[in-house]
């Protein structure tokens, strides 16, 4: 589907007026959004090919960077091809169902041949099985719980299909018992540590691309079986800088309609930066957190860095 074709489809849901903020209902324990728990089946049984890529990650841990270096690395670093078409076209998102600012993930799978790219944010339990009978490549993304927390918020703000974020005080303590949608941060980021080396899953850390993005995405390429010269690894972590990517309208989401994404409440390339929690956090609201955050991921050395 071309660019074109996106904006047509997105001014069509602008007219539908049927945006809203969908409630979240547990499947198997996680709150998901109505309309993904809604058509929990369908998804669930979603058979994928062993040649398809999986993105995960916990909501607002670097997905959207991490699928526009694939997309290039796939694509030996062709700027053009690459803005073909906005990011959620490019990558279907499997578990969304319209009516969203995102076409439905199903659907755009299915008139997609594989070697498809596809984004979760599901936790491991949840991703279709056939994602681990197949043995298809996963990369995982995961960000230190104080910035994943603080993106988030804005995000949910922001977005008028998410659940209301409220008041930030109130946000931090939700995210804590994990009622945010698609769960606990702390089981998300577990889940996937634990199964790394079985299921041929990647797991990079946001940090770390902040702080070397040439050395991730050789990693990635690495996992991909790729093998691409200098000069074009140096143009995908130009083109995947923060910057690069901000003004690009295929990856900054400025596609989708003002009554959905309103980014006079927030952009969705806001900062890009590791260490904004510290303008968030109360001294008190932090040391509570991290006191909670010290029983909860007691025992699991995941190597979170909350500055770099
Ligand atoms: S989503 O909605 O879950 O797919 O969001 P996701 O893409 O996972 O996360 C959005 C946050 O990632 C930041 N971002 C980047 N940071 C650094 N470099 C690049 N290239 C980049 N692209 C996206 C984006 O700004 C959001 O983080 P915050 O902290 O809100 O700025």
């Amino acid at each position: 589907m071309s660019g074109e074709e996106s904006i047509s489809y997105t001014e069509s849901i602008h007219r539908a007026k049927n945006i809203y903020r969908f409630p979240l209902i547990p499947v198997r324990g996680i709150p998901l959004m109505s309309h993904i728990a809604n058509n929990w089946d369908e998804i669930c049984a979603f058979q994928p090919h062993p040649s398809d890529l999986l993105i995960a990650t916990y909501p607002k841990a670097g997905t959207t960077w991490t699928q526009e270096i694939v997309d290039l690395l796939l694509h030996n670093g062709d700027a053009d091809v690459c803005r073909r078409a906005p990011t959620v076209q490019r990558v279907p998102f499997l578990e969304i169902f319209a009516p969203q600012p995102i076409p439905s993930g199903l659907e755009l799978l299915s008139k997609m041949d594989p070697p498809r790219v596809i984004k979760t944010h599901l936790p491991i339990q949840l991703v279709p099985k056939g994602f681990w009978e197949n043995k298809c490549k996963t990369i995982y993304v995961a960000r230190n719980a104080k910035d994943n927390m603080v993106s988030y918020f804005h995000f949910d703000r922001m977005n008028q299909t998410q659940p209301e974020p409220g008041p930030w005080d109130g946000y931090i303590h939700k995210f804590m018992k994990g009622e945010l949608g698609w769960g606990s941060w702390y089981d998300h980021v577990k889940g996937y540590w634990k199964e790394r080396q079985t299921r041929n899953i990647l797991y990079l850390f946001y940090e770390d691309m902040k702080e070397n993005p040439r050395r991730e995405v050789e990693r990635v390429m690495r996992h991909l079986d790729l093998l691409l010269p200098d000069d074009v690894i140096s143009r995908i972590v130009e083109l995947t800088s923060f910057q690069v990517m901000k003004e690009n309208p295929m990856a900054n989401y400025t596609f989708i309609p003002k009554p959905i994404f309103d980014f006079s409440i927030s952009p969705f390339m806001r900062k890009g930066v590791v260490g904004d929690w510290s303008n968030h956090f109360t001294a008190e609201q932090s040391k509570m957190f991290d006191e909670d955050y010290e029983r909860k991921m007691e025992g699991w050395n995941i190597p979170f860095r909350t500055q770099i």
